[in-house]
């Protein structure tokens, strides 16, 4: 059975983190929205959030269907795929902690979403400038440094190699790979700096470009470019 990502087909968005682990596992899967034919592309994408009849409705993108199975939630959906796909511990503490980095991951991409839409995601970002320039200025200095020092301390914590989160690669480090990405994207003078206290997340990231799989994918058209559209967007007002 191949996998169905639903996702906005012209972002990275929080999408990006299921293609990473999908991409990494080698298993096949339908980008549905991105795709062209009969029960696919966005329409299918926006039918299946609406349909009466499922019993667990997804509230928004990106969601995973496997079968008759249907999961969303970014986090959830790596919890489902990890297990199966070995980009997660075998053990409940391992997996546990896995999902916990990841959940705190998913804060930090909805705090630096926050920084372009800081009233309302209703609104445009040239309707909230101001405000936006206070939440960016309180990521910059305090919540991105914040969060990268304590991706730092469990790095230094796990004491393999430095590379990893946990033992073996799992869909955390790819996860935090993609926010490096992203941060360097948006922030490119703030997370450079950031970044300089936190040498075990840059090696990290770089380890996780030299997985052959990744190294594939983020070199082929498939990878979708970063852009004002996305998530992670670069306002160059907002980098200070
Ligand atoms: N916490 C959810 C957030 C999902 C989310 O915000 N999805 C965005 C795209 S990245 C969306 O389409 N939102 C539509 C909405 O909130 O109405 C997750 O991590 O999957």
């Amino acid at each position: 059975m191949t996998y169905e990502l639903f996702y906005w087909p012209t972002i990275q968005g929080r999408g990006e983190f299921v293609r990473l682990a999908l991409e990494q596992a080698g298993v096949e899967y339908t980008d549905v929205a991105r795709s062209e034919g009969p029960e696919l592309g966005v329409s299918a994408m926006l039918e299946l959030v609406e349909r009466k009849d499922l019993a667990h409705p997804s509230f928004a993108p990106p969601f995973l269907r496997d079968g008759d199975l249907v999961v969303g939630q970014t986090a959830n959906i790596l919890l489902y795929l990890g297990s199966r796909h070995g980009l997660a511990p075998r053990s409940e503490r391992g997996r546990l902690w896995t999902h916990q980095v990841q959940l705190t991951i998913m804060d930090l991409v909805t705090e630096v979403h926050d920084t372009h839409h800081p009233v309302s995601v209703d609104l445009y970002y040239e309707d909230q400038k101001p405000e936006a320039a206070r939440r960016a200025k309180s990521l910059r200095e305090s919540r991105m440094p914040k969060y990268l020092q304590w991706f730092e301390r469990i790095l230094e914590r796990n004491g393999k190699t430095g590379q990893r989160i946990g033992r073996e690669l799992t869909y955390a480090d790819l996860s935090l790979f993609q926010v490096v990405e992203g941060l360097n994207y948006s922030f490119p003078t703030a997370a450079s700096r950031a970044l300089t206290d936190a040498p075990l997340v840059s090696t990290l990231s770089e380890a996780v470009t030299q997985q052959p799989r990744i190294a594939a994918y983020l070199e082929s058209d498939w990878r979708i470019p970063f852009s004002e559209d996305d998530v992670f967007r670069y306002y160059p007002e907002l980098d200070g």
